[in-house]
């Protein structure tokens, strides 16, 4: 029951509606319907949202404004006043990020024999994988192949992804779910001990493996405690603000900040590994978003400013099915698995205006249109949002279903007296990942020699649009193979004179060709943090 007599009306369409809609299939969309709805309304089409950059290794590629804004701006780090002589860390492997991604460098690292260290500006396991819900693709099941996986991945990507990296993920997917199995991650298995596996948006296979409506919480849980029982360092409340080379161009450290005291301190590494993620927090064209506090772009632009190219960051995910209503989770995820078990999206007039499992930019665009030109989407405090008909669940399912599958939606909703097994929650695009992100070869080494990245600062992997499942998926597999190349690299690494040249150089860039954004980068926080103003 909603309170607000407008939104109580419309549900109560959805329910009239409900048994009659629960019985349809709404058809695929055409490619042809597809690229022309994605052209006309998803937001990576909104020219005027993006710019071209002026300066650096990208110059003339289009990226979000917010992006450039931090691409082009001044380092955090005098080199003037800065000394290099005496590191306070001296370590094999450094990793920068304590998410899955990295956490999984770190262990395989620490496999390797390296002296690995982890640094992170929040806590080990603030991170996007902490907060991923549905679930890890892997073609495990005898009716499925990496081969069919591929083809599923390459073209909800738009034909964009790099060829061996795709294949890289898809042919080490069922050995990334056996390696979490031994570790301990519990995913969801039938009584018989195979894994329960789902659909999600484009997968021409039930491939997804979950631990119920939490499985980055539970895949974190795990790879946190397999990093505290090796024992590996990890610097908490600590950001890196300055990537450090050696006289040859190649990554030798990091300068880095205590996030509560602001004390600098210089690590020397061998070889590093950046993790740092994504950049939902710069709220790319007003979006609310899914992701954690810290997620603010900190890899692109160190690795930017050092000399390293990006692929594709002019494309963002936006997940279709944000919380829309209560302001209280406002862009919270409602994970794809609820379309995965049974909920179809219904506009304002109780119609299914799309197939459910359609890939989620084609499901976010078809969503703003309904919210827009169509106008039949629901008014609520913050917008228009259309229904997410979690009821019919139950109706395909039977009683218990909900609770058993996606127990975390039941309580986020719950909280605010929303019983997602009578009434139909509301939802709109949030802004969920970042689909482009650093060049990396298959080994896991951006263009910067012996410096190696991972997980969502990645870009190239995905193409233009990311599936469902292959996030989780591509933080294990790259992730470990980062952790892997980076400690077999770092043993033919001998330490040279450190250097911040390329600093002064990025500085000397943005003046001479009037690209300087006025900003200082990385961002860190976001602007709302606890002192109102840019940290
Ligand atoms: O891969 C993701 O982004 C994911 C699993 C999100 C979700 O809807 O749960």
């Amino acid at each position: 029951m909603y309170l607000d007599p407008v939104i109580q009306a419309s549900a109560e369409k959805v329910a009239a509606a409900r048994t009659e809609n629960v019985k349809l299939d709404p058809r695929r969309m055409t490619a042809e319907e597809k690229d022309q709805l994605l052209k006309t309304y998803h937001p990576d089409y909104r020219e005027d949202q993006f710019q071209i950059l002026r300066a650096g290794p990208n110059k003339g590629d289009k990226v979000p404004h917010e992006l450039a804004s931090l691409l082009q701006a001044r380092s955090r780090v005098d080199p003037a006043q800065t000394s290099l002589d005496a590191p306070d860390y001296d370590v094999d492997v450094l990793v920068i990020g304590g998410g899955g991604a990295g956490t999984s460098a770190a262990i395989e690292a620490h496999e390797a024999g390296a002296n690995v260290m982890v640094v992170t500006k929040l806590r080990m396991g603030d991170a996007n994988t902490m907060m991923a819900e549905g679930g890890i693709q892997a073609a495990g099941k005898p009716n499925d192949s990496p081969a069919q996986h591929f083809l599923d991945a390459y073209g909800g990507g738009h034909f964009a992804a790099q060829k061996d990296l795709l294949a890289k993920l898809v042919t080490e997917a069922p050995e990334a779910i056996r390696w979490l199995s031994e570790l301990g991650v519990e995913f969801d298995k039938a009584p018989d001990g195979t894994m329960i596996t789902t659909h999600g948006g484009g997968t021409s296979r039930k491939r997804m493996h979950a631990a119920k409506d939490y499985s980055g919480a539970e895949i974190m849980r795990t790879l946190r405690d397999e990093v505290l029982n090796r024992q590996i360092p990890v610097v908490d409340f600590t950001a890196a603000i300055e990537l450090v080379l050696d006289e040859n161009g190649r990554c030798a450290g990091a300068v880095l900040m205590n996030m509560e005291t602001r004390e600098r301190k210089l690590a020397r590494a061998k070889t590093v590994i950046l993790a740092t993620g994504g950049a939902g927090r710069l709220h790319y064209q007003g979006f609310p978003t899914s992701n954690h506090y810290g997620a603010t772009a900190d890899g692109l632009v160190l690795a930017y400013r050092a000399g390293a190219r990006l692929l594709y960051a002019d494309t963002l995910q936006y997940h279709p099915t944000g919380a829309a209503f209560p302001a209280q989770i406002f862009g919270a995820l409602v994970t794809e698995k609820v379309r995965s078990v049974g909920a179809m999206l219904i506009n304002a007039n109780g119609e299914a205006f799309m197939n459910p499992l359609e890939t989620r930019d084609v499901s976010a665009a078809s969503i703003i249109r309904e919210c827009s030109d169509r106008g039949s989407g629901v008014k609520t405090p913050a917008g228009y949002a259309v229904w997410l008909d979690t009821p019919m669940i139950e109706l395909k399912h039977g009683k218990g279903t909900i609770e058993k599958r996606i127990p975390a939606m039941m309580r986020m909703f719950g909280k605010y007296g929303i019983d997602i097994r009578v009434d139909p929650i509301l939802v709109y695009p949030t802004l969920h990942y970042q689909n482009g992100g650093l060049k990396i070869t298959v080994d896991g080494q951006t263009d910067i020699e012996n410096l190696f990245a991972a997980g969502e600062v990645v870009g190239g992997i995905h193409g233009r649009n990311r599936l469902m499942g292959n996030s989780l998926l591509d933080i294990i597999v790259f992730g470990r193979n980062a952790g892997r190349s980076a400690a077999e690299k770092s043993r033919g690494v001998q330490p040279e004179k450190l250097t911040l040249a390329h600093v002064d150089q990025f500085h000397r860039l943005l003046d001479q060709s009037g690209a300087g954004s006025g900003a200082v980068s990385p961002k860190l926080l976001p602007t709302y943090n606890s002192l109102g103003k840019d940290f």
